[in-house]
């Protein structure tokens, strides 16, 4: 017997103690406890499941016996073999063969040799190929791993609001800008007879100007056809880097405007598709309150390269026109709430809130057209209902960016303010 069969036979010995021939639980000798947890077996269940998969277990032992003794009769088959060929190699030495017999034999070994590494080689880059493969690939594992971490903490962050508002607050932006606030972005601010503060952009420059931003238009994200209580609430979004579109609402601006002795100047800046940006400044504006329909005042025009559209603009139809079409004096309007000095609805048919005449040379509330050139067609009803500033531009081009911001007059005029605040703008 070979020592490989020497040595199954004695696994096999292991493998089957005598212990197999009967269960190794009887079920009386069930222990029922629940230290071994709901979802896990009692020691009944792995007694119950070690006597029925016993059957097939032992069947598999069976077949694995025959095939250690197949192996154990192939080993003695070798065995014989080889101490056949040991025996006829001995018998060869001494009958020495020809010497050429065994350089062919040794030279058809060499290829194989040869033939064996050159394989091995190639094996040797395949193996190293996929080795590379294996490593990017673990590396990118790890760092989709790593994605996987980074978004399950993100997710585990309840969402928060990390918008910041700044701290200083104020009766309008000059004030905060007088308290120290040095950099633009959203404060709450309270006027004098407001029942409560609201937040409000503030631009404020390195001189110290703090303007107080009544409407932003920049790409058309908000639309401003809205009615009579939107325009007096307000409505769009206040963000603290100036990048969204919002009307602050009537009644807020008429609290600023008319809060204190000390009058504010408007200021309307406007940008074309063009990339150019022109302003237009108004002393003393004021919006009355909403028993008066928020009415529009200003005392004069303060100058600016954009021109006095809100005074009105003489646009050839009629000599009357340039009267028709000034601002100063006039009520809002709004599609539901008809204040204009037009039989019809000049709110309702340019869809949108303004102070209305019959019906208006500026409108910086009107319906935003991309690229700026619009028609009558384009309008679908033929009155001119875009983004206007007369004195500048046609009433057939819309502009592409607008604000109203305010400032007490005396930052205007006083320690050099006016040219500061004029110089640092444009
Ligand atoms: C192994 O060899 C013995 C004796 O030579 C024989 O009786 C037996 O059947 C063989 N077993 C197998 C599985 O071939
Ligand atoms: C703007 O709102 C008005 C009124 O709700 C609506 O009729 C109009 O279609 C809207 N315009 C756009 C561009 O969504
Ligand atoms: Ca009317």
């Amino acid at each position: 017997m070979s020592p490989l069969f020497l040595y199954t036979a004695t696994l096999y010995l292991f493998l089957l103690p005598s212990s197999w021939a009967q269960p190794l639980y009887s079920p009386e000798s069930c222990i029922p406890s629940d230290e071994f947890g709901s979802y896990c077996p009692t020691t009944c269940g792995v007694a119950d499941y070690l006597n029925r998969y016993k059957p097939a277990v032992d069947k598999y032992l069976d077949d694995f016996e025959d095939l250690l003794e197949q192996i154990g009769n192939l080993t003695k088959g070798a065995q014989d073999k080889v101490v056949y060929m040991r025996d006829s190699a001995s018998h060869g030495q001494k009958s020495t063969p020809p010497a050429d017999f065994y350089f062919r034999r040794s030279s058809t070994m060499l290829d194989d040799i040869l033939q064996f590494e050159k394989s091995i080689v190639a094996q040797e880059a395949n193996i190293y190929e996929l080795q590379q493969l294996l490593v990017s690939n673990d590396k990118r594992m790890l760092q989709a791993r790593q994605l996987s971490l980074q978004l399950e903490r993100q997710c585990k962050t309840s969402c928060q609001d990390t918008i910041q508002i700044h701290s200083t607050t104020g009766k309008d932006c000059q004030d905060v800008a007088n308290k120290g606030a040095k950099t633009s972005g959203l404060y709450f601010i309270k006027p004098l007879k407001a029942k409560e503060q609201f937040l409000v952009y503030c631009e404020i420059d390195s001189f110290g100007s703090g303007w107080t931003v009544l409407q932003r238009r920049r790409d058309g994200s908000i639309n401003f056809s809205k009615e009579w209580i939107q325009y007096r609430e307000g409505f769009g979004y206040l963000s603290p880097d100036d990048t969204s579109e919002f009307w602050l609402g009537n009644e807020k601006i008429h609290l600023l405007s008319t809060q204190s002795s000390i009058p504010y100047v408007l200021r309307i800046e406007l940008t074309d598709w063009e990339g150019h940006k022109k302003h237009a400044d108004y002393a003393m504006f004021r919006v009355g309150p909403e028993a008066d329909q928020y009415r529009l005042t200003y005392a004069y025009y303060y100058g600016g390269e954009a021109g006095d559209a809100f005074s009105g603009f003489d646009f050839g139809d009629d000599p009357s026109d340039k009267f028709f079409t000034s601002h100063n004096g006039m009520q809002f309007s709004t599609s539901d709430r008809d204040n204009d000095k037009y039989q019809g609805n000049c709110a309702q048919q340019d869809g949108s809130g303004w102070w209305m005449n019959r019906c208006h040379a500026a409108h910086l509330n009107g319906k935003y057209y991309q690229g700026g050139k619009y028609t009558a067609k384009d309008a679908g009803e033929q009155f001119d209902n875009g983004i206007i500033w007369a004195t500048w531009h046609s009433r057939w081009y819309s502009l592409k960016e607008t604000s109203m911001k305010i400032i007490p007059m005396n930052r205007m005029t006083t320690g050099g303010g006016q040219q500061a605040g004029v110089k640092l703008h444009f």
